[in-house]
C-alpha cells in the first residue's frame, strides 16, 4: 500500500533538507526519499580526502534562519567535508527534519496518475509513495561516471571513485596509486594525499587552470565580523552574477594600464577562492584578449613553481582561462617536484586499457595498488534521467529529452505537471554558490505551491512554447560568451551521453537576472505555465 503525502522531495543534500523545511512550513505533509545511508548528497557521497568547499563557508551557509547563522561557527573560510557534513546534520536536527527523511531508499520511478493527479514514485527497494507535487532535489552533480576503458573491473588492487568514497579511511602509505583526471576534485585529493603515498601518478587529460584558495582558520576577531556582516554577505551574492562574494572591477580589462592590470591579477590571486575568475575585469568572460592575459600570469606562476620546465609545461592548460570551474588549490603545483610523483599526458600517450596489475598507457605499464577515478559526472541531466520519470501519455523523460533537455525556467518539463527541478539543466546553477541558487529555486516553488493551494489549482505544467522559448534563450544566454567555446566540460554534458553532450546545459544570464525572471513570471499570473 502506497503512503500518501502532499509532496515527496528526491534527495537529502542542500535542497533536499531546505524543500522538506519549506514545505512543512506551508504546513504540507512531505516525505523525502534519500538514496544514501544517510543525508548530505552531495556532502556525503563525496567524502574523499581533501573535498571542501570553494565557495567561503560563511556565503554558502542557509540564510534562512537568523538563529542557526548566530550558533553555528564555521572553522576555516572553506571549510572540509567533515565540518559540512556536521553541519548538514546539525540543521537536520535542529528542525528536526530527519524524521521526514526515508534513507536507503533510491527512487526507481516516478508515474504520472492522470485520473488522479497524482505521482507514485517506487524505490528500487519496493517502497512506494503517492503524492501531488514532486521535487527532485537530485543535484548537479551527482550521476558519477567511470571512463569505459576496456578492463577497468579487471584491476586486482583497489578502485576507488571520488563520488562513492567510502566511510573507512583508506590507508595510502607506501602504496603506488594513480589518479584519474585533473579536474577540482582531483586537485583536491592529489593535494590530500600526497605526503602519504609511496608513489603517485596522475593521468592527466587536460590540464585545468587553477587558482589558489587560500583557505586558512577564521579566528575569534574574524568570526565576529562575519556574524555581524551575515546579512550583508547575503546582499552581496544577491547582486553578483554567480552568487558569491567576489564583484568584478566595472571596467574593461583593456582600458586599465597594463601595470594596474597585472597588480589586480596579483591582488586576486593572493585573495583566495574564485576571485580570480568571477572578481576579474567586467569583460573576462566575454574578451579574448582578457582571459588570454590571465592565462599568460597564471601559467608564469605555474614556470616558478614547477622546478622541471617540461612538467610545468604539461600542467599549463591549452584552453582558454575562465572557460571551466577552476579548481582552488594550494600546493598542488609543488606536489609536482616531489621525486615520487609522475604525470602522464594522455594527450601524448592515451590509456590503452587497465590490467590486473595497473593502467597501460601505449606500451607502458604503470602498476598500481589502487586507481583513483575522479573522473566526474554525468552532469545536470545524469540523476534525472536514472529514474523512470513517467508524465502525461506515459511519456517518458528520457523521449522528451531524447533531442537534448527542454525546461521553462529549469524547473519544469512540458508534459510532466507538478514535478519540478530544484538544480535541473537551465538554471544557472552551474556558476553559482549553489545554496543561494537552491533557496531562490525552492522558495520560488514552495510558493508557487502555496498559490496553486490558495487559489484552488491542482496542478501546473509548462507551456510547450514557455519550455521552447526558455531553452532557447538558455542556448543565447551564452552566445558572446568565451564558455561557448569551451564545450569539453560538464557544461556542456561533455561526458554525458550523445543525446545531451555538446548542448549548453546552464543559464548564462546570472543569478540576478534569473531571480528577475522568477519573480516577472509570478507578477504576470504564472506566464509560460499552465494552471487548472
Ligand atoms: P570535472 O570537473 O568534470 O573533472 C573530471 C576530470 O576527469 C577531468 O579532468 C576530465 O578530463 C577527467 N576525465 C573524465 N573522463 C576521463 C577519461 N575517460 N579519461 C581520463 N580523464 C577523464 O569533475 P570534478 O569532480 O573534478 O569536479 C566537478 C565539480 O565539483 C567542480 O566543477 C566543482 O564545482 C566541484 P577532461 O577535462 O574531460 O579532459
Amino acid at each position: 500500500m502506497a503512503e500518501q503525502y502532499d509532496a515527496i522531495v528526491i534527495g537529502a543534500g542542500v535542497s533536499g533538507l531546505y524543500s522538506l523545511y519549506k514545505l512543512r512550513e506551508l504546513g504540507l505533509t512531505a516525505r523525502v526519499f534519500e538514496a544514501g545511508t544517510d543525508i548530505g548528497g552531495t556532502w556525503y557521497w563525496n567524502r574523499y580526502p581533501g573535498a571542501r568547499f570553494d565557495s567561503e563557508s560563511y556565503s554558502y551557509q542557509f540564510s534562512f534562519s537568523q538563529e542557526l547563522l548566530d550558533e553555528w561557527e564555521w572553522s576555516e573560510h572553506f571549510s572540509g567535508q567533515p565540518e559540512i557534513e556536521r553541519y548538514l546534520h546539525h540543521v537536520a536536527d535542529k528542525f528536526d527534519l530527519k524524521t521526514g527523511i526515508e534513507l536507503n531508499a533510491r527512487i526507481a520511478s516516478a508515474v504520472y496518475d492522470e485520473t488522479e493527479k497524482l505521482w507514485e514514485l517506487e524505490t528500487t527497494n519496493g517502497l512506494r509513495a503517492r503524492a501531488r507535487f514532486v521535487l527532485c532535489a537530485t543535484g548537479l552533480l551527482s550521476a558519477h561516471q567511470f571512463p569505459d576503458y576496456e578492463g577497468v573491473d579487471s584491476f586486482a588492487g583497489l578502485s576507488l571513485h571520488s563520488a562513492r568514497w567510502p566511510k573507512q579511511p583508506i590507508d595510502f602509505r607506501g602504496k603506488k596509486v594513480g589518479i584519474i583526471g585533473s579536474g577540482p576534485t582531483a586537485v583536491q585529493i592529489i593535494q590530500s594525499i600526497a605526503p602519504e603515498v609511496g608513489e603517485l601518478t596522475v593521468f592527466q587529460r587536460t590540464a585545468n587552470w587553477a587558482t589558489p584558495l587560500r583557505n586558512r582558520p577564521i579566528d575569534a576577531a574574524e568570526q565576529a565580523e562575519l556574524k555581524e556582516k551575515a546579512s550583508d554577505i547575503f546582499d552581496l551574492c544577491k547582486r553578483t552574477w554567480a552568487g558569491f562574494i567576489h564583484e568584478p572591477d566595472t571596467r574593461a580589462a583593456m582600458d586599465v594600464p597594463k601595470e594596474e592590470r597585472f597588480a589586480r591579477y596579483q591582488e586576486l590571486y593572493d585573495r583566495g577562492g574564485f576571485a580570480l575568475w568571477l572578481g576579474n575585469f567586467s569583460d573576462s568572460f566575454t574578451s579574448r584578449e582578457a582571459a588570454d592575459e590571465v592565462a599568460e600570469f597564471l601559467a608564469g606562476k605555474i614556470r616558478e613553481r614547477v622546478k622541471d620546465p617540461a612538467v610545468a609545461e604539461k600542467l599549463i592548460p591549452k584552453h582558454t582561462f575562465g572557460t571551466k570551474r577552476c579548481p582552488g588549490e594550494k600546493n598542488y603545483y609543488e606536489i609536482f617536484n616531489q621525486d615520487n610523483v609522475d604525470i602522464v599526458d594522455l594527450g601524448e600517450t592515451p590509456i590503452t586499457k587497465v590490467t590486473p596489475d595497473g593502467i597501460k598507457t601505449g606500451d607502458d605499464l604503470h602498476d598500481l595498488d589502487i586507481i583513483i577515478y575522479a573522473t566526474g559526472f554525468h552532469s545536470i541531466t545524469g540523476e534525472l534521467l536514472r529514474m523512470d520519470i513517467r508524465g502525461e501519455g506515459g511519456r517518458s523523460l528520457q523521449e522528451h529529452w531524447s533531442d537534448g533537455p527542454k525546461t521553462n525556467l529549469g524547473v519544469q518539463f512540458s508534459g510532466f505537471p507538478n514535478l519540478f527541478a530544484i538544480m535541473g539543466p537551465h538554471n544557472p546553477a552551474l556558476f553559482c554558490n549553489i545554496t543561494r541558487c537552491v533557496e531562490s529555486n525552492v522558495e520560488w516553488i514552495v510558493a508557487c505551491i502555496r498559490y496553486l493551494r490558495e487559489n484552488g489549482y491542482e496542478t501546473i505544467t509548462t507551456t510547450v512554447k514557455a519550455e521552447e522559448a526558455w531553452t532557447q534563450r538558455c542556448y543565447d544566454s551564452a552566445q558572446g560568451l568565451l564558455i561557448n567555446e569551451m564545450q569539453d566540460s560538464w557544461f556542456f554534458g561533455s561526458t554525458n551521453p550523445e543525446n545531451v553532450r555538446g548542448r549548453f546545459l546552464l543559464f548564462a544570464g546570472g543569478v540576478p537576472q534569473y531571480r528577475e525572471i522568477f519573480a516577472d513570471v509570478v507578477a504576470k499570473g504564472y506566464e509560460g505555465f499552465e494552471l487548472k
